[in-house]
């Protein structure tokens, strides 16, 4: 799957590209499936804390009958579980990711994001760099890919073209106790932004951005599911002076490493 030159120059102008049929219908229907199946008990243990459920559902905001519906994430699951394994290293992602960020790449953070019906979690708008602390910032991407159709009823991608040429914006957690953890917001962009683009993707579609994009999701409106695969993605040769969050976990998925670097 290579990239053409417009979808090269749609990401460096506008800080995203969308790019359909990146995962096939058996790999879609695999994860979900195996989600599933951890969400019902067959997380190994000494995993357990990897299954994050929303904050809503933990403080009994929201009450659930499937214990899938209370889930807002499984945090590394290529780490622990055979199915999930392979992901950050599919081929037809990693196709995107090198045209972007050349050949020599590492996975540092895969995520199953759920979104469920009923479950109105907020993320404000934020740039994946401020979690990063290595770069350079052009250097590192995100993957989001939809497992389910995804727009705005059941709390798609939110993004805010060219704001990748923006610096780092200070964050903060948004106001409220209904804030999952990790959640942090832009300041002075809260709420719904001019020029911001809801992405309408089917199953299998996704978006790659820039790691200083500014991007969102809003609730779940809808009966549907949202769930998505995210991966991040840097060049093998980005460097950090310390600081890296534990919970990264850096992975060579293509060409090599360097000394010296992440
Ligand atoms: O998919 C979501 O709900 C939020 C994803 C996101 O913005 C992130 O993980 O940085």
């Amino acid at each position: 799957m290579m990239l053409t030159d417009a979808q090269r120059k749609h990401y460096e102008e506008e800080g995203y590209v969308l790019i359909n049929n990146v995962l096939s219908r058996d790999e879609i229907d695999r994860y979900k499936t195996r989600a599933r199946e951890l969400a019902n008990g067959a997380i190994p243990p000494g995993a357990e804390k990897m299954l994050v459920r929303d904050v809503r559902v933990v403080k009994g905001e929201v009450h659930v009958d499937d214990p899938e519906k209370g889930i807002w994430k499984l945090m590394q699951p290529d780490w622990y579980d055979k199915t999930f394994e392979p992901y950050p290293a599919t081929p037809a992602i990693l196709d995107v990711v090198e045209g972007l960020i050349g050949p020599d790449i590492k996975a540092f953070l895969t995520m199953m994001i759920y979104k469920p019906p009923g479950v109105h979690a907020d993320h404000p708008f934020h740039q994946d760099s401020f979690y990063f602390a290595f770069g350079p910032h052009d250097l590192i991407l995100g993957s989001w890919i939809a497992l389910d159709k995804t727009d705005i009823e059941n709390g798609t991608l939110v993004v805010l073209p060219r704001s990748h040429r923006l610096d780092l914006i200070d964050h903060d957690t948004p106001r409220g106790d209904m804030v999952n953890f990790g959640v942090f917001g832009a300041h002075g962009y809260e709420g719904s932004q001019q020029g911001e683009v809801a992405l309408n993707l089917e199953p299998g579609d996704g978006a790659f951005f820039h790691s200083r994009l500014l991007h969102r999701t809003g609730p779940n409106t809808s009966t549907r599911h949202r769930r998505v695969m995210t991966v991040h993605f840097a060049s093998a040769k980005c460097k950090t002076d310390g600081g890296v969050l534990p919970q990264l976990k850096f992975r060579l998925v293509r060409g090599r490493e360097y000394e010296g670097c992440i």
